[in-house]
C-alpha cells in the first residue's frame, strides 16, 4: 500500500523503496527514507532524536517540523499565549486524502483548521494545508496557508525546520557567502555578512541567512541533500552543539549528526489577503 493510515501516523511508500514516515501530530515528518544516486543503498536523509517525544505530549526534536505562525520566541502582543515556533507543530491535523500514487511519486495532503483552543489564543481565521510528496530520490513538502476572511489581512511567517541527518564533523552548507545573516547567539549585535565559502557548524550556529536564494546544499564524506526552496525567502543554519545538552528531547552527542537548513519567512512577515493563499516549498533531493 503506497499510504497507511493510521489514527497517529502516515507512512507513504514509493515503488523503488523510499518511505516517509509522519505523524498527524504537527504534520511532522519524523523519517524519510531513500536510495542513493549511485549505490542505491537506502538510507535515513533526516534526523529524529531517539530521545524525540513522539505521544504528542511535546514538539517534535527532529524530522521536520512545520512553523506558523511566527518563527522563534513569540514577539507580538497578538502571539502572547503562544508558544515558541507556534501552533502548526504541536496541534493534530487531517489526513485530507491521496493527491496522486504512481510509479513517480506518491503525495498526501493534511489539513489544520483552527480548533476552540487555537482559535482562543489566534483568533484570525485562517486554514492549512500540508502537500507532502514523495519521490525516488526527492521529497518535496508544501505548505499552503489560506485567509478564508473577507475582511482580514493574516499576518504571518511560516518556515520548514528541517534536521538535516549529516556528520558534522566533516560537513558544509553551500553557497551562502556574501548573504546577510542575523547570528541570533548574539542578540543586539548589527547583521554580518557571511564570509565562508562553506558553512559548517562545528561551533553552534544559528544563523537567519535573509534574502538567501533558495538553493543549497548539505554535503558531508560526498553524500548531502540538495535543499531548495520556493516562496521563503530566509533560511536559517542551526546546530546547538554543546549546548544540546541542556534539550532533554536530544540524544547525547545527537548535535553532531544534524545540520537544521530551515526555508522560511524568518525574518520577515507575510501579509496575506483576504480571499487569497500563499505558499512555501521546500524541495529536498539526495546527492
Ligand atoms: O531554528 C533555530 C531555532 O530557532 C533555535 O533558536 C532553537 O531554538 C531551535 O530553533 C529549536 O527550537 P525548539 O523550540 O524546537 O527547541
Amino acid at each position: 500500500m503506497p499510504v497507511e493510515v493510521t489514527d497517529s501516523r502516515l507512512e507513504i511508500s514509493h515503488p523503488n523503496g523510499s518511505s516517509v514516515e509522519l505523524l498527524l501530530y504537527g504534520a511532522n515528518i519524523i523519517s524519510w527514507k531513500a536510495p542513493g544516486k549511485t549505490d542505491g543503498a537506502i538510507e535515513e536523509r533526516l534526523y529524529t532524536s531517539p530521545k524525540a517525544f513522539l505521544d504528542g505530549s511535546k514538539p517534535v526534536r527532529g524530522g521536520i517540523p512545520v512553523v506558523f505562525p511566527f518563527f522563534g520566541p513569540p514577539t507580538r502582543p497578538e502571539h502572547s499565549q503562544l508558544s515558541q515556533h507556534g501552533f502548526a507543530r504541536s496541534e493534530v491535523w487531517k489526513f485530507d486524502g491521496i493527491v496522486s500514487d504512481n510509479a513517480d511519486v506518491v503525495s498526501v495532503r493534511l489539513v489544520f483548521e483552527p480548533n476552540d483552543s487555537v482559535k482562543a489564543k489566534f483568533p484570525a481565521p485562517f486554514r492549512l494545508f500540508y502537500i507532502v510528496a514523495l519521490f525516488a530520490h526527492q521529497l518535496n513538502t508544501s505548505l499552503h496557508v489560506e485567509n478564508p476572511s473577507e475582511t482580514q489581512v493574516l499576518t504571518f511567517q511560516a518556515l520548514l525546520h528541517t534536521y538535516i541527518r549529516t556528520e558534522v564533523a566533516v560537513s558544509t552548507v553551500t553557497p551562502l557567502k556574501g548573504l546577510t545573516y542575523i547570528n541570533k547567539l548574539k542578540p543586539g549585535l548589527p547583521e554580518e555578512v557571511e564570509t565562508r565559502d562553506e558553512v559548517d557548524v562545528k561551533e553552534p550556529a544559528d544563523f537567519v541567512y535573509k534574502l538567501a536564494g533558495g538553493d543549497y546544499k548539505v554535503v558531508g564524506n560526498g553524500k548531502g541533500i540538495h535543499v531548495q526552496a520556493k516562496g521563503f525567502k530566509d533560511v536559517v543554519i542551526w546546530n546547538p552543539g554543546t549546548d544540546g545538552k541542556k534539550m532533554s528531547d536530544l540524544a547525547e552527542g545527537g548535535w553532531d549528526h544534524f545540520i537544521c537548513v530551515e526555508p522560511g519567512a524568518a525574518s520577515y512577515w507575510i501579509d496575506l489577503s483576504p480571499g487569497s493563499t500563499w505558499e512555501g516549498q521546500q524541495i529536498l533531493t539526495v546527492l
